[in-house]
Formats: C-alpha cells, sequence, structure tokens
C-alpha cells in the first residue's frame, strides 16, 4: 500500500517556526555539494515512513545507508527524518490507522536508527558537565527526551539519560547526587505542565541549582508555558536544546571559560588515573603533589600551573599535550 504524501505537518512547521537554527556543528555538507534537496529529505521521510509501516527494519536501513551515501548528514537523517516520522506514525495510532503492535515495532525500528545515528556523529571533547535528562513524573513519551540525550552526549556532555515516568522526588535526588550542571525535562502531556512546574522549582532550590531546560511536546501545543514554567530555556528541537544548554550552563561566556576548562583538565586527569588504576594518594606520591591538590585538580577547582600539569602528565606517562587534550580522544 502506498502511503499517502508525508508533509513535514504541523508539528515540523511549529519547529522550523519556533526553533528552527542553522546546524552549527554539522554543517548541511550534503546541500554544499549539490548532492541533495529538501525534496530528496522529503523522499527519504516517506520512504522511511512506508519502511516502518511494513514494520521492515531492513527496509528501514535500507533507506537511511541511502540517505547517507546521498550525502544527507546524520544529524539531519536524525532531526528531518525519523523525529517527524515519529511523529507522523504516532498521530496515524491515535488515530486508530496503525495498530498498537505496528507502533510498538516501528519505534523499536527507529530507536535503532537514532542509535546508529547518533554513533555516527562525531562526538565533541569532553566538556565535563553533566547533563540528567528525562520525561517528568506520569509522562510515558520519551522518545523527544532520549533525541535531546543523543545531542547532548554528542556535544561532549556526560549524560544521564533516565527515560520515561521518573518520580519527581526522585529525579531531584538524582540530579543533586550527579551533581547535575543541567536538567533536561520533557513533557509531552499538557495536564503535567504542573508536575514538571514543580520539578523546576524542586531543582531550583538545590545548592547550587543546576540549569533547567524544558522541552516536549506540551510546549509545541502551548508555547505560552514558557512564560511560567521556571526554566532557565525552553526548546522543542534536540539540535537547539545543545546550544541553549551551553548558553544557560556559561560555556559561551567569557569570564567562565576557565571554570571550565579546569572542569575538563580535571576529567582528563580523573580519567586517566582511573586507566592507569592508581589512587589518588598513589598519583600524589608519584607527581609530588599533595593528594588534597589533585582532588581539587580533578573536581575542576584548582588554578593549576604549567609546573603541576607537567609532573602530573610524566607521572602518568604521558606527554603533556595528551593530558590538556583528554583520556577520550
Ligand atoms: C507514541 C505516543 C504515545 C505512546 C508513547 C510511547 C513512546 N513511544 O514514547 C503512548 C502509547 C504511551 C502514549 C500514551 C498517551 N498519549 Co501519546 N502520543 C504519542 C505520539 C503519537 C508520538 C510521541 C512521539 O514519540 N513523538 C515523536 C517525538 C520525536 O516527538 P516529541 O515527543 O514531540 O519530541 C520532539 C520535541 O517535542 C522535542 N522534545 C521532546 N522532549 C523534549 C525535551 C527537551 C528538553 C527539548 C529541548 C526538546 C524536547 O524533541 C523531539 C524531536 O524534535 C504523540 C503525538 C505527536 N504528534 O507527537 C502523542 C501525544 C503526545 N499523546 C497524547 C496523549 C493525550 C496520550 C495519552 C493521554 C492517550 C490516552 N488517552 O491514553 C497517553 C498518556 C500516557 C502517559 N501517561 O504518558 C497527546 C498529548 C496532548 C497534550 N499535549 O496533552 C499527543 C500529542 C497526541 C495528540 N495529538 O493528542 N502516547
Amino acid at each position: 500500500m502506498q502511503a499517502p504524501a508525508l508533509t513535514r505537518g504541523v508539528y515540523t512547521a511549529e519547529r522550523h517556526k519556533l526553533a528552527h537554527k542553522p546546524n552549527i556543528w554539522y554543517p548541511a555538507e550534503g546541500y554544499e555539494r549539490g548532492h541533495m534537496s529538501p525534496d530528496t529529505v522529503a523522499k527519504i521521510r516517506q520512504e522511511y515512513l512506508e519502511a516502518l509501516l511494513e514494520g521492515s527494519s531492513e527496509r528501514a536501513v535500507r533507506v537511511i545507508d541511502q540517505g547517507l551515501a546521498a550525502g544527507v548528514i546524520p544529524s539531519k537523517l536524525y532531526l528531518e527524518v525519523l523525529m517527524p516520522v515519529q511523529v507522523e506514525l504516532g498521530a496515524r495510532w491515535h488515530r486508530g490507522e496503525v495498530t498498537i503492535p505496528q507502533e510498538h515495532i516501528a519505534t523499536q525500528i527507529t530507536l535503532r536508527q537514532m542509535a546508529r545515528l547518533r554513533g555516527l556523529l562525531k562526538t565533541r571533547l569532553k566538556l565535563g558537565l553533566r547533563a540528567v535528562v528525562s520525561s517528568v513524573e506520569g509522562d510515558q513519551h520519551f522518545i523527544g527526551a532520549q533525541a535531546v540525550a543523543d545531542f547532548l552526549m554528542v556535544d561532549g556532555w556526560e549524560v544521564d539519560f533516565l527515560g520515561a515516568d521518573i518520580p519527581t522526588d526522585h529525579m531531584v535526588m538524582f540530579a543533586k547526587a550527579r551533581e547535575a550542571h543541567l536538567v533536561c525535562v520533557s513533557v509531552a502531556l499538557n495536564s503535567l505542565v504542573p508536575t514538571a512546574q514543580k520539578l523546576i522549582a524542586e531543582l531550583k532550590r538545590l545548592s547550587p541549582a543546576p540549569k533547567v531546560i524544558l522541552g516536549g511536546a506540551a510546549l509545541i501545543a502551548n508555547p505560552a508555558i514558557a512564560a511560567t514554567s521556571g526554566a532557565d530555556a525552553h526548546s522543542m528541537d534536540p539540535q537547539e536544546a545543545v546550544t541553549k544548554a551551553r548558553q544557560v550552563c556559561g560555556m559561551l561566556d567569557a569570564e567562565n571559560s576557565l571554570g571550565l576548562y579546569l572542569r575538563k583538565l580535571g576529567h582528563s586527569v580523573h580519567e586517566y588515573r582511573k586507566l592507569r588504576g592508581f589512587s589518588q594518594q598513589e598519583l600524589a606520591n608519584s607527581s609530588d603533589l599533595d593528594r588534597a591538590y589533585i582532588s581539587a585538580v580533578e573536581h575542576g577547582k584548582q588554578n593549576i600551573s604549567i609546573g603541576a600539569i607537567s609532573k602530573l602528565a610524566k607521572a602518568l606517562n604521558l606527554s603533556i599535550e595528551e593530558l590538556l587534550i583528554g583520556a577520550d580522544y
């Protein structure tokens, strides 16, 4: 059966109107090379929808492969094929045109493709910042939150993705225990907006309080929620959320850049120390530094001298450059 043409629909028009920003990390190389037009993406979207309606994982993989071969970058396939098709599929399910097993199979296929495309995106240097991403208590919708988690991971954040329906008090305790710099909250149901507001208020009572970004279908339905949510930023777009995450966490602020750099360096020291199997005391002994100093460095709280970096690098059997670049790369 030929599925009716899939336009980008209300959801995507909203997304464009409210949230579209140039893709600063993954420029649309395909467009620049002239390999594809918006029609190409629309065609891929249509074929991907048909693959999902058929429940054919193989066909879905082939469609995504063809998109990649045509020069469509992975983030574009993720955001402009997988996401709107998932919305369309869900809308059909809500209208009773797609059965529950069909929707479940399709969602599983798309989750696999999301993971696959995320794997193809080049992950940036670790930022030394931690984000917790979750749907609000009572909310079973988690695909959008997963997308936000994926894009933050690619941007170099340490991400804890909690999935759907996390009780408010557990979420707050978890964010505190993880010392999260950022919490991204997804709310799909209008009826759960007060729950999201309560969660944000409780997160803001933590000391230090994480920054909060709120997004999800409830905001698409009612953008006015942004005025009263208490969040630091709002977005309907996982990629735009990355820009906002950097903004609200002060990464684009020159004053904070030293602090962020020290955190990144601390992360590198911590990771290499673990990799070498040293305790902080052992590293302190072999680098001729104090254990408390090592601890402060690892927490990004020490304005470390070049001399001390050199001692740590030597004790970890690294060049200074390797230590500065970080353990993950
Ligand atoms: C699939 C689906 C379900 C599945 C969810 C399982 C799953 N796979 O996650 C199930 C069957 C559980 C479900 C149940 C219900 N659903 Co439902 N569901 C959907 C549907 C069709 C698709 C959701 C989806 O996966 N979308 C795809 C993702 C990619 O889109 P998204 O979630 O909007 O996320 C995008 C953005 O919002 C953004 N985003 C999302 N979160 C965040 C967070 C941050 C921080 C940021 C920056 C961005 C961001 O990024 C994403 C991509 O760009 C939507 C319709 C739709 N058009 O979306 C309805 C929808 C969300 N559901 C709806 C309803 C009413 C329900 C039920 C109450 C139905 C019922 N009577 O039982 C229950 C509630 C269950 C519960 N307690 O949560 C309504 C919500 C209306 C509203 N705003 O209040 C919708 C909009 C359908 C409709 N038009 O009526 N649903």
